[in-house]
């Protein structure tokens, strides 16, 4: 069974290896919050609270992310880089509302997202929910990446 799940989990990784793009979507993937399109009509986008994230020398910074559970919340992710980077983050995905992400001039609808990329040089922001407690890990979805340290955890408090 064990095994059966690190099977799954590593053929995730491979797809999500292959992030060159957002897959943002309207339809429902399986194990996400299925009210999503609800909680992000209910939601006041007017000031959300901001996270802001580099992307350099391999690294996010930081790395530590934080999020409160229930409010509007803008995630800013800068590419400092000539190279392109991607969120893999399928748990924390599967967890949020998304109403929208911004970024190289085209903003794109969820309320669900399944990969995001943050091309060379160019800043991407996750407008979104949470919408359940829980600790999560990301790393970037460029091969190889990780492994040099760009990755991270996920908390998302009351
Ligand atoms: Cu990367």
């Amino acid at each position: 069974m064990i095994m059966r799940r690190l099977a799954v989990a590593l053929s995730l990784s491979v797809l999500a290896a292959c992030a060159g793009s957002d897959a943002v979507t309207n339809r429902l993937p399986p194990g996400f919050v299925s009210d999503a399109a609800e909680i992000v009509a209910a939601t006041d986008w007017a000031a959300p609270e901001e996270v802001r994230v580099t992307i350099a020398g391999h690294a996010f910074t930081p790395s530590d992310w934080t999020f409160h559970r229930d409010r509007a919340t803008r995630l800013v992710l800068v590419n400092a880089t000539d190279s392109d980077h991607g969120l893999a983050a399928r748990q924390f995905f599967a967890d949020i509302a998304v109403e929208s992400v911004r970024g190289g001039d085209q903003t794109l609808k969820g309320p669900w997202i399944e990969s995001l990329s943050i091309p060379a040089g160019q800043t991407k922001e996750l407008w979104f929910v949470p919408a359940r407690f829980g600790a999560y890990t990301f790393e970037c979805s460029a091969i190889g990446h990780p492994s040099l340290g760009e990755r991270g955890v996920i908390d998302v408090v009351r």
